[in-house]
């Protein structure tokens, strides 16, 4: 239970000031480190900088745009303290979905990367509810960094209600088509005080390192709201792809890891002579954990993975595992104030063992911005996921697929997942996309596009190869009667398969 009056960005940064933390590390960042004192005087003049020079009042939305930086960090809570709703955006984004968002959320003014700007002044120009972007990461006069000098250091925080809307993030899925969803400033500590709480268990000198965008909430849980709840601290390396993050352990030795199970990948093969030994916890979510990669990092490292699947709609991870519990191949159990269950196509809940939709209820929930989409993803407070799970009898679930990615092949249902998973095992594959691909005798037939490891030459004798090989370690009726090798796969900002892509390739 949270008072009713709350402003998330006070619980996250100025209680650890005003309890006599301020001068604890809260973010290591290349040019040095930023205290929670010197990352809490930021705040307040940027929330000034806000209101005074650009009109800020509460419930105003406004747009964010950079990569994982200590400014992206402080943005994000002056605008939650100055009582305006974030609109956080992936780097990757151009204008056209820049200009899709702004005008659905009605953004009213842009906090961006002087190296963003770009596209997001294309569509100030054309907008009818964007009135002003400022710029940060710049010396020039109008900059947000010239305008907070002349700031006092103390901001007095907007006094929002608990359940007032602080956060809007967009999803755009596997599928392609952008939702809001909408987070209260009590969401945000919710996921700290159940997932990260009891699965999780850090202390205030664990630090926090990973790849995923402040933008997406895997980030912004992973990377702020879970240390700086305990007052632990962050790192931000200025690039974070799968090598940097090899080098930003070896400087920064942190002890929490959050990436996805891509990113464990590529670390593992350029693994030998670097020093990880830092790390403690490595989450991986963002997309289901192959075993073999599982199986692949515990071997080089000794560390066991832990599994989690979170949603945007959800804020973060609702079922997850924690070292001591993990059975490899399994998500995990739900995270303790948190219910999922497996449900069939009429909404009631299936037998252990039987696969069905996943639902799940909890402190955090799915509030689409204005879409139609919320009565289908809602039901009696369960948010009911795109994602295929099965329940064993010991509560765990296991993932099968995402619910439209099951292929149906001569009336055998066929996970595309699974058949990934065994290809992932195959010395020859770096990374591989399975889906159906229409067929006039099979109805579908499984079809995997590889992206070969160095070293490999696609030939019709690869392909033959990699088809005995799943033979060889699953049903045979599940290997991929087609093999496509690639340069790389579509994915999402977030590193997401988009899959969706894939099958729209495939029927071609
Ligand atoms: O898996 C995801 O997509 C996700 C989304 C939001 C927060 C956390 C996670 C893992």
């Amino acid at each position: 239970a949270y008072p009713d009056r709350l402003n998330a960005a006070v619980e996250f940064v100025d209680r650890h000031v005003a309890e006599g933390r301020g001068e604890r590390a809260a973010i290591h960042h290349a040019g040095g480190v930023w205290s929670f004192a010197e990352l809490a005087r930021r705040i307040d003049r940027i929330a000034h900088v806000l209101v005074d020079e650009m009109g800020l009042v509460p419930g105003n939305r406004v747009l964010l745009r950079a990569a994982n930086t200590p400014m992206m960090v402080a943005v994000y809570l002056a605008v939650i303290k100055a009582g305006g709703i974030v609109v956080a955006t992936m780097p990757l984004l151009r204008a056209k979905e820049l200009g899709v968002i702004v005008d659905k959320a009605r953004i009213s003014l842009a906090l961006v990367d002087a190296r963003l700007a770009d596209d997001i002044l294309k569509v100030r120009d054309g907008s009818d509810c964007l009135r002003a972007v400022l710029k940060f990461g710049t010396d020039a006069p109008d900059g947000l960094e010239a305008l907070m000098a002349g700031k006092p250091d103390r901001f007095e925080p907007v006094d929002t209600a608990v359940d007032d809307v602080c956060l809007i993030a967009f999803t755009s899925g596997t599928t392609g088509v952008p939702k809001g969803t909408m987070h209260f400033h009590r969401d945000l500590l919710a996921i700290c005080d159940t997932y990260a709480k009891h699965l999780l268990r850090a202390t205030p000198d664990d630090r926090f390192v990973g790849s995923p965008p402040l933008a997406f909430t895997f980030g912004l849980g992973g990377l702020v709201l879970f240390p700086f709840r305990i007052g632990a601290s962050t790192c931000l390396p200025d690039k974070t792809a799968p090598l940097d993050l090899l080098d930003a352990i070896e400087r920064y030795r942190p002890t929490v890891i959050f990436t996805a199970p891509t990113a464990y990948r590529a670390m593992l093969n350029a693994l030998p002579g670097r020093d990880i030994g830092s790390l403690r916890l490595c989450i991986s979510a963002g997309e289901a954990l192959p075993k073999a990669t599982f199986d692949a990092w515990q071997a080089a490292t000794g560390i066991v993975l832990t599994e989690g699947i979170g949603a945007t709609e959800m804020l973060h991870i609702f079922i997850g595992s924690t070292p001591e519990d993990v059975t490899p191949g399994a998500t995990g159990r739900p995270v303790p104030g948190y219910r999922a269950k497996v449900i069939g196509p009429d909404g009631a809940e299936v037998p252990d063992g039987t696969p069905g939709r996943l639902a799940v209820i909890g402190p955090t929930g799915c509030r689409y911005l204005a879409d139609e989409r919320q009565t289908v993803y809602v039901q009696d407070g369960w948010n009911v996921t795109g994602d295929t799970y099965v329940r064993d009898a010991e509560g765990r679930f296991w993932y099968q697929a995402r619910s439209d990615d099951m292929i149906v092949s001569a009336g055998y249902n066929i996970a595309g997942p699974e058949v990934e998973g065994v290809l992932l095992t195959h010395p020859a594959v770096a990374e591989c996309g399975v889906v159906g691909a229409p067929d006039d005798e099979r109805g579908m037939i499984v079809k995997a596009y590889i992206v070969p490891k160095p070293g490999f030459a696609p030939s019709p004798a690869l392909v033959a190869e990699l088809q005995a090989f799943v033979k060889a370690e699953i049903s045979p009726y599940k290997y991929p009667r087609a093999i496509e090798f690639v340069e790389r796969l579509p994915r999402t900002e977030t590193g997401k398969l988009q899959r969706f892509a894939l099958r729209e390739i495939a029927s071609r």
